[in-house]
């Protein structure tokens, strides 16, 4: 192992691991359901080379794309690297040659012009095709069945954006994917690509619409009839990267914005709601229509939850400081003017899921990870440097609560969910695990949890024979998901 800088973003539960391996029929402690049956795919950002700059971060990890098949109780794992233009690149050199974050002014000159993305943050399912994505290029296509790596993915060419969220939103009716691309146009650029596939896959529609200013968009929300865009206040500018400086900045007194257009209408059809000044969200819960309303449910603090981001715009502000709550921001269109409401309908957490058939829609429950006040000191780990070690779900419409706590000296990765045939079953929540093991090492478990009933903890564990490194978000793909693509790649192919 090279020598990785003893920061937060090498060691604890970040500490880099760099193996692919895979392994058969894991032990299972309990029983793990028949009907969860498919794949769980992982992305998880694990740095293949020291990095060029001691300050590097845990974002800039290479993306390792990992998969859990389960089938009648069995598990299997793998996990690869996502070999990028970058990835190759490096593996040649056996070195890293790419800079700082988002920054090709900080590369090695022999890369110049060379793709950066490390897609590391998102495993995503779309017209029977797997993608591993991060917000700052295209998506990677990736071979479902092998983790081997296709190719960048641009819809035949078709897609103009330099750019392809983590965060695409799946119409569970019509199947068609809604997405965008921020930093559409280039580097720090206004420019955002409004885009829809179609349930094949096909690119039917691309629009590019400027944002008040250059923000980091990790994240939008459809309803049945709009798409709604956040606007918080951490912005990029092209002198300070010139410089070798810092690709974000949290800018405390700006304020943020939402843009709703109809979902099928023209950019131009944008609408500008003011927000607070300051605050930020990663994540959105969901959206949906309620007569003239439309609610946005979004995992809302008073700052940047990035100590990098936070600190390059100069405010001060420890991690158990930051203040927040599930918040519910609701629009009236039938009315004129810039406002909205705002109300707390949940604890501060982070990483919500949600059942794909409620994509959109009113809904019942949602899951999302937070901090156990009782759970000690949290693990060191994770994108932010603290591990959430609690997993909470939520009534959004009557403020029922649950929680699953864990122990002193664990943490939870976000789960991802899976349905259950039955009408009356709110299927089931599968997430890594870690608990501390000694000084220096951890040990990580699958957990699967009854996603009705989390309060009474894992119904089944799978304890894991090697290290893993903390996951940034994960996808639940169905076995018959998977046969359908495997039976139209073999129709294509004949
Ligand atoms: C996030 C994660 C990223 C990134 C930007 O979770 C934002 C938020 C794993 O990479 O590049
Ligand atoms: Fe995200």
């Amino acid at each position: 192992m090279p020598n990785f800088p003893r920061t937060i973003h090498f060691t604890g539960l970040n500490t880099p691991v760099g193996i692919e391996w895979s392994a058969r029929n894991l032990d299972v402690v309990g029983e793990i359901p028949a009907e969860i049956d498919g794949a769980f795919f992982r992305a998880v950002p694990d740095p293949a080379h020291a990095p060029m700059f001691d300050d590097d971060i845990v974002l800039s990890g290479d993306g390792m794309v990992a998969k859990f098949s389960i089938h009648g109780g069995t598990v299997d794992y793998a996990i690869r690297y996502v070999e990028t233009e970058r990835y190759r690149l490096e593996k040649e050199a056996r070195r890293a040659l790419f800079g700082q974050y988002r920054n090709p002014f900080t590369d090695d000159p022999a890369v110049a012009g060379k793709d950066r993305t490390v897609a590391n943050t998102t495993p995503v399912w779309h017209g029977g095709r797997l993608f591993m994505t991060k917000e700052d290029g295209l998506a990677y296509e990736i071979d479902p069945e092998t983790l081997e790596t296709i190719g960048r993915w641009d819809y035949y060419g078709a897609l103009k954006s330099e750019t392809f969220t983590a965060h695409p939103r799946v119409d569970p009716e019509t199947g068609e994917m809604f997405f965008f691309g921020y930093e559409a146009g280039g580097l720090a650029t206004t420019d955002v690509a409004y885009c829809i596939a179609d349930r094949n896959g096909n690119l039917v529609s691309e629009q590019w619409f400027r944002q008040p200013y250059c923000s980091t968009i990790h994240d939008f929300a459809i309803t049945e009839h709009y798409a709604l865009f956040p606007i918080f206040p951490t912005t990029a500018d092209l002198d300070r990267l010139k410089a070798g400086g810092p690709h974000w900045a949290h800018q405390q007194d700006l304020e943020s914005w939402v843009g709703i257009m109809p979902r099928y209408g023209k950019v131009e059809e944008m609408r500008w709601f003011k927000g607070p000044k300051g605050v930020s969200a990663f994540h959105l819960v969901n959206a949906y229509d309620d007569g003239d309303f439309i609610h946005l449910d979004l995992c809302l603090s008073d700052t940047n939850a990035f100590g990098f981001m936070r600190e390059a715009g100069g405010v001060q502000r420890a991690q158990q400081e930051i203040q927040g709550g599930l918040t519910r921001w609701t629009f009236d269109m039938s009315k004129e003017g810039e406002s909205f409401e705002s109300r707390i309908i949940g604890p501060p957490g982070d990483m919500p899921r949600l059942r794909d058939a409620d994509q959109g829609r009113a809904y019942r429950a949602a899951w999302y990870l937070s901090m156990n006040p009782q759970g000690g000191p949290p693990l060191p780990g994770g994108p932010v440097g603290v591990a959430f070690n609690a997993l909470f779900r939520v009534e959004p419409g009557n403020g029922r609560l649950d929680m699953m706590a864990l122990e002193p000296e664990m943490a939870i990765n976000e789960p991802v969910h899976v349905p259950s045939s039955a009408p009356d079953h709110d299927g089931w929540l599968l997430a890594m695990v870690d608990r501390r093991a000694g000084e220096d090492g951890f040990r990580s478990e699958l957990w699967v949890v009854e996603a009705g009933d989390i309060g009474k903890g894992p119904i089944a564990r799978v304890p894991m024979p090697l290290p893993m490194r903390a996951q940034v978000h994960g996808a639940w793909v169905s076995a018959d998901q998977l046969a359908r693509a495997r039976a139209r790649q073999k129709e294509v192919a004949a």
